[in-house]
């Protein structure tokens, strides 16, 4: 199994944290998804973005997954014996479906609007306060005591929304110089989940050059801040 990946891009880090998880064996392939080669093209089946998911069936053909929330779902669906990340449940698997989704419409698209906003204003405002609407929906789901979305499991909602929350923190604390509210039992839900994250190790694994991680992650999206970077997220 290959992971297509680019070590800064968040979706891409959602399939790369579920595969450690389960621990399934793969092969990573650092690629720069806005090389538009032959190659990539057809790689990726037209998508030119990662992750994407490339399984050999065994007779020469190749089954290839784009987008990183139906990865997640093949992941579970190929590999049943593995630690599950969606309940077995109909019921609570379409909630989880429901707001994995949820974090695509009402989190990430607001996320990039606010960082690309580079002047204060109700552009800005609006994208924060979207994106804060968001978060705190997300954090009153977490009905549980435990530190997870689901329970004390991790699920696949936890890895849709995690590369974003470190994202949140790290990239707007410093070019936005906001940090997320933490008084209120919302909030501190929130932060519970935010930190039993940070401390998983199938997260520690994809930080790449982790005592590095966020000064490099900063750098990389300094052209976002300003307004520019290569890909265009901030449409609902
Ligand atoms: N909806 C896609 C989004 C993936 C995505 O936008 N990846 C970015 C990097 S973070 C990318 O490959 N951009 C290349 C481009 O826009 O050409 C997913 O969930 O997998």
């Amino acid at each position: 199994m290959k992971l297509y990946n680019a070590w800064y891009c968040p979706f891409a880090q959602r399939a790369w944290m579920a595969l450690v998880f389960k621990d399934i064996d793969f092969e990573l392939i650092e690629v720069d998804p806005y090389d538009a080669t032959k190659w990539w093209v057809k790689v990726s089946r037209g998508a030119e973005l990662v992750p994407v998911l490339v399984q050999a069936n065994g007779d020469g053909s190749d089954t290839t997954i784009v987008e990183s929330n139906r990865i997640l779902e093949y992941l579970e669906d190929y590999y049943p014996e593995k630690t599950p990340i969606f309940s077995d449940n109909p019921n609570q698997r379409a909630e989880q479906k429901y707001w994995m989704d949820y974090v695509g419409n009402k989190i990430t698209t607001y996320f990039y609007r606010f960082l690309k906003s580079p002047e204060a204003g109700t552009q800005q405002d609006e994208a924060r306060d979207q994106m804060l609407k968001g978060l705190s929906e997300i954090s009153m789901a977490m009905k549980s005591e435990e530190a997870f979305f689901s329970g004390g499991r991790l699920s696949a909602v936890d890895i849709a929304l995690f590369p974003f929350a470190y994202r949140i923190e790290a990239l707007l604390g410093h070019y936005r110089n906001y940090a997320l509210p933490t008084k209120g039992k919302v909030w501190q839900r929130y932060h519970r989940w935010y930190d039993a994250m940070l401390a998983l190790p199938a997260f520690r694994a994809t930080a790449t050059d982790h005592a590095d991680y966020k000064n490099r992650l900063v750098t990389h999206y300094l052209p976002y801040s300003l307004g520019e970077g290569q890909s265009n997220l901030t449409q609902v």
